[in-house]
C-alpha cells in the first residue's frame, strides 16, 4: 500500500462518524483509485477534540462496510412474517409497490395517519436523520412519530431549569477539579470526553461517578458511589440540604441570576435531611455527606470549580426528567456556571443553528395529525391507540425489533398479516426479518452529509469515501423516489443533498444577530471541522441570560406551577420501585439495568463479528448475596424474567451491583441468541415524567438458575 501511496495511487478523503455517539469523531478514509475500496480508515489527527483516535467499534468499521451480509438490492417476502425469506426486486418494484400502498391507505377511510414512520439515529448526519424523509411524511399526513426512546425526558428536565440542555465547552472541562459522571459510562459512551477528564485529573482534580453500576467509568473513577437506581433527584436534593444548611451556596449568583432560591431552600431543608435521602438512595448519610462537601467545596478542596457530567443512565426510570431538572439545579448553588468547563454538561447539540425548519418543514403537517410516542411502538401496533389503526410502517435508521421495550409484544405486532412493513437499513436486522420490503442503505463511506454534535462544538461534512454497493441507496434518495412515485411537488424534493445542506446552513443569509454559524460555509466543513463561533472557554451562563421565559435559571418554576405541576425540584420514585411498589417487589425483586454493551452502539455491530466475540455473551452481573439466595453458582446460565417476558444469560457473580441490582449488557440481535429474545423483553413501554422517554432501567425482574 505504501507504494501504492507513494505513486499517487490512493486518496483519503475526510469523513465523519454517523453513530448515535457524542462524539462525532473526524475520520479519514484511504481509497485506492484503481479499485474504489476503502483500503484503510481511521481517526482524523487534525481533529481537534476527536484527535484521531477511533473507539474500537469504528476502528473495524470497514469490517462493516464490506461485511458479507450487506444489503445490496430491494427484496420482497417471499416466507411467513418474520422468518427473513426474501426474493430480489428492482427498486422500480420495490417503490411503485410502497407507493401504492401508500396511496390505497391515505385514500381509504383510516386516511394516511395509517401509516407510521419509525426512525431513530442509526445516523445523526443532519440530511439522513431529518430532511426529505420528514418532508415526505409531512407532505403525506402520516402520523408524526414522537423520537423520545433516548433523550427528552433530560432535555424537557433541562428545559425546565435552564431554558436549554445544560451546555458548557467541553473542550473547557481540563479546568475543573471535581468531575462527577452522574448517570454516564463515559469511559465507553464518549471516550474523547474521558480523555479530557483525565487531562484534568493530571492537574489535580478528582472523579467521582454516581452509577447504580461498577461500570469500567465507577472502575476507573476515584470514587465509585453506587445510588439506587432511580433515586439521584433524591441525591440531588440531599445535596442542595447539606449546602444550604451549610450555608455553602453562592448568595450572589442565586441572587443575580436565579428564581426561587428561597422556596428551594424551604424544600430541601425540611424534606430531604441526609437520614431520609439515605433511606431511599441506598447511600450512608456519610457518603451523602462527604460528596455534598467535596462537590460544593471543590474550589477549596481540590483547587477548582466542579463539573456534572450528566448522562443518560438516570433518565431511564419514571422520574427521569425531575432528576435531570434537580441536579442542573445544583450548578447554580455552587456558583459553578460562573466557569469555563464548570457547571452540567448534558448535549451540545442545541448550539447549532441549523435551519431545521426547512430541512423538514414542519409546516407541511395536516392540522390536527396525530402524533404516536416511538416508545409505544407495541401499543401502536396493537391499535391501543386513539385514532386509525396503523396499517403501514416504514422503519429507516432503527432497529425497533430489538431496541424498543416490551420486546414480546413489539414482534407480536410486527407479525400482524395485515401490515405492510417497509424496512431500509444497511444490514438484515431483526425487524428486517418481518419487513415485507427491504430495501438496501449506503453507509456513510457511500453517501454525503453534514453533522452537528452532542459532544462538542465543530460543524462536519461527510465527503462520500466510496460508491454506493450493490443498489444501495441514501435516505434522501428513496425519499425523492418516494416522492416521484406519489406526485408530490418537485420543489419540496428534488434537490441535492449538497443544496439542502448549505441551505440548512444558511449559506449567505446575513442576520441582523450572528449566529454561531454565521459565514461557516459547506466548503470549509468539507476541508474539515469548523468550530462553531462561540469564543474559546464558552460558558453559555456565566453572567446568568438563561433563555427561559425569566431569563433567569428557574429553580422555582413559574411554567410548571402554571400548568399544575410542582414548580419545586421533588423525588419521584421510579414505576416499579421495591420501596414504594412492594407487591410487585415480592414477585420481581430485583432492579434490572440494561445499559448497551461497549462493542455495540445499542443494536448496531452486533452483526459484525471482531465486536460480537469481543462482547462475548449475554451475562448478568448479580451480587453474591443475590446469587447464593438463588442458588445460583458462578457462570451458570440463568434466565432473567418478569410479566412481560424472559430472557437467558450466564451469571457474573460480582460486587459490581449492590444487592437487589442486577445488569446485563445490552442489545443482542435475536437471530445471534438461543432463545430468540434480548433484554427488552423484560422493559416496560411506560415512560418518564417529563418528555415521554423510555424507562429502560426501570424494570422489577425475578432471575432463576437453568
Ligand atoms: N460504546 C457505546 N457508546 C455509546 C452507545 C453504545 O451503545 N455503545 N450509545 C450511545 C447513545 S445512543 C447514548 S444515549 C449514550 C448513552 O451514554 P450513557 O448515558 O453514558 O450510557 P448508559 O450506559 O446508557 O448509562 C450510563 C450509566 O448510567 C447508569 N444508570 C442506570 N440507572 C441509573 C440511575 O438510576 N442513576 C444513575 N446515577 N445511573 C444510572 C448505568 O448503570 C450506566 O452505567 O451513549 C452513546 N455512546
Ligand atoms: N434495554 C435498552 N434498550 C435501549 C437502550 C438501552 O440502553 N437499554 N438504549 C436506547 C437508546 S439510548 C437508543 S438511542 C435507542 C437506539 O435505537 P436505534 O436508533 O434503533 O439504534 P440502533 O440499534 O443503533 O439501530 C440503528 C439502525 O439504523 C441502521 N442505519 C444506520 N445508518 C443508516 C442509514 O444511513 N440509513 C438507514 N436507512 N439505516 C441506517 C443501522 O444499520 C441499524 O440497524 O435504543 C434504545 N434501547
Ligand atoms: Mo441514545
Amino acid at each position: 500500500m505504501s507504494t501504492k501511496r507513494e505513486l499517487g495511487l490512493v486518496r483519503t478523503v475526510k469523513a465523519v462518524c454517523p453513530h448515535d455517539c457524542p462524539d462525532t469523531c473526524g475520520i479519514v478514509v484511504t481509497v485506492d483509485q484503481e479499485t474504489g475500496r476503502a483500503v484503510d480508515l481511521r481517526g482524523d489527527k487534525e481533529h481537534p477534540f476527536t484527535k484521531g483516535f477511533l473507539c474500537q467499534k469504528v476502528s473495524n468499521y470497514l469490517e462493516r462496510v464490506y461485511h458479507p451480509d450487506r444489503l445490496l438490492y430491494p427484496m420482497k417476502r417471499v416466507g411467513p412474517k418474520g422468518e427473513g425469506k426474501f426474493t430480489r426486486i428492482s427498486w422500480d418494484e420495490a417503490i411503485r409497490t410502497t407507493a401504492e400502498k401508500f396511496r390505497a391507505i391515505a385514500a381509504s377511510e383510516d386516511g394516511p395517519q395509517a401509516i407510521l414512520p419509525y426512525s431513530y439515529a442509526g445516523t445523526m448526519g443532519k440530511l439522513m436523520y431529518s430532511s426529505l424523509d420528514r418532508r415526505f411524511f409531512h407532505r403525506l399526513g402520516a402520523s408524526l412519530l414522537d423520537r423520545t426512546i433516548c433523550a427528552t425526558a433530560g432535555a424537557v428536565g433541562c428545559d425546565v431549569t435552564l431554558g436549554t440542555r445544560a451546555a458548557t465547552d467541553p473542550e473547557a472541562a481540563v479546568n475543573s477539579r471535581y468531575i462527577v459522571n452522574w448517570g454516564s459510562n463515559t469511559a465507553v459512551t464518549n471516550i474523547h470526553f474521558w480523555k479530557i477528564e483525565h487531562e484534568a485529573r493530571k492537574r489535580g482534580a478528582k472523579i467521582v461517578t454516581i452509577d447504580p453500576y461498577k461500570s469500567p467509568t465507577a472502575a476507573k473513577s476515584d470514587w465509585w458511589i453506587p445510588v439506587r437506581p432511580g433515586t439521584d433527584a433524591a441525591l440531588a436534593l440531599g445535596v442542595m440540604h447539606i449546602i444550604f444548611r451549610e450555608g455553602w451556596q453562592d448568595d450572589a449568583y442565586l441572587s443575580d441570576h436565579c428564581v426561587g432560591a428561597e422556596q428551594l431552600r424551604a424544600r430541601a431543608l425540611n424534606e430531604y435531611p441526609p437520614e431520609k435521602v439515605a433511606y431511599i438512595t441506598g447511600l450512608s448519610v456519610e457518603e451523602i455527606e462527604r460528596f455534598a462537601r467535596e462537590y460544593a467545596r471543590s474550589q477549596e478542596l481540590f483547587g477548582g470549580p466542579a463539573l456534572i457530567r450528566l448522562n443518560y443512565g438516570l433518565q431511564r426510570h419514571g422520574g427521569g426528567g425531575m432528576a435531570v431538572r434537580t441536579i442542573v439545579c445544583l450548578p447554580a448553588l455552587t456558583g459553578d456556571w460562573r466557569h469555563p468547563g464548570a457547571g452540567a454538561l448534558l448535549s451540545t447539540s442545541k448550539a447549532y443553528p441549523f435551519d431545521d425548519n426547512y430541512l423538514m418543514r414542519p409546516d407541511l403537517v395536516p392540522k390536527g395529525t396525530r402524533t404516536i410516542n416511538m416508545v409505544n411502538l407495541a401499543e401502536a401496533l396493537h391499535g391501543e391507540l386513539p385514532g386509525p389503526s396503523v396499517q403501514a410502517l416504514f422503519v429507516y435508521n432503527s432497529n425497533p425489533a430489538a431496541v424498543n421495550p416490551d420486546q414480546s409484544r413489539v414482534l407480536s405486532g410486527l407479525t400482524r398479516e395485515d401490515l405492510f412493513t417497509v424496512v431500509h437499513d444497511q444490514f438484515q436486522t431483526d425487524t428486517a426479518d418481518f419487513a415485507d420490503i427491504v430495501l438496501p442503505a449506503t453507509t456513510q463511506l457511500e453517501h454525503f452529509d453534514i453533522h452537528n454534535s452532542y459532544g462538542h462544538l465543530y460543524v462536519q461534512a461527510n465527503n462520500p469515501a466510496i460508491a454506493p454497493l450493490g443498489e444501495a441507496k441514501p435516505n434522501t434518495e428513496v425519499f425523492r423516489l418516494l416522492a416521484r412515485a406519489m406526485g408530490f411537488e418537485p420543489e419540496l424534493f428534488e434537490e441535492s443533498d449538497e443544496e439542502i445542506a448549505r441551505r440548512s446552513l444558511r449559506e449567505g443569509d446575513t442576520p441582523a444577530e450572528p449566529t454561531a454559524m454565521t459565514g461557516i460555509t459547506l466548503d470549509d466543513t468539507k476541508a474539515g471541522p469548523v468550530r462553531l463561533n462561540l469564543p474559546t472557554n464558552w460558558a453559555p451562563f456565566a453572567t446568568g441570560e438563561f433563555p427561559t421565559l425569566s431569563g433567569k435559571c428557574e429553580l422555582y418554576s413559574e411554567r410548571e406551577a402554571r400548568a399544575g405541576r410542582d414548580p419545586l425540584p421533588y423525588y419521584a420514585p421510579p414505576h416499579e420501585d421495591p420501596q414504594t411498589k412492594p407487591d410487585l417487589a415480592a414477585k420481581y425483586p430485583l432492579q434490572l439495568l440494561t445499559p448497551p454493551a461497549s462493542s455495540f452502539l445499542n443494536s448496531t455491530f452486533v452483526n459484525v463479528n471482531t465486536l460480537r466475540k469481543s462482547a462475548g455473551e449475554r451475562t448478568l452481573e448479580i451480587h453474591p448475596t443475590d446469587a447464593a439466595r438463588r442458588n445460583i453458582a458462578n457462570g451458570q446460565m440463568v434466565r432473567v424474567f418478569n410479566g412481560r417476558g424472559r430472557f437467558r444469560a450466564r451469571a457474573i457473580i460480582a460486587e459490581s451491583v449492590k444487592p437487589g441490582v442486577v445488569v446485563s449488557l445490552g442489545l443482542w440481535w435475536r437471530k445471534f441468541t438461543d432463545d430468540g429474545a434480548n433484554c427488552n423483553s423484560t422493559t416496560s413501554t411506560a415512560t418518564t415524567d417529563f418528555g415521554g422517554g423510555a424507562t429502560f432501567f426501570d424494570n422489577l425482574v425475578e432471575v432463576t438458575a437453568l
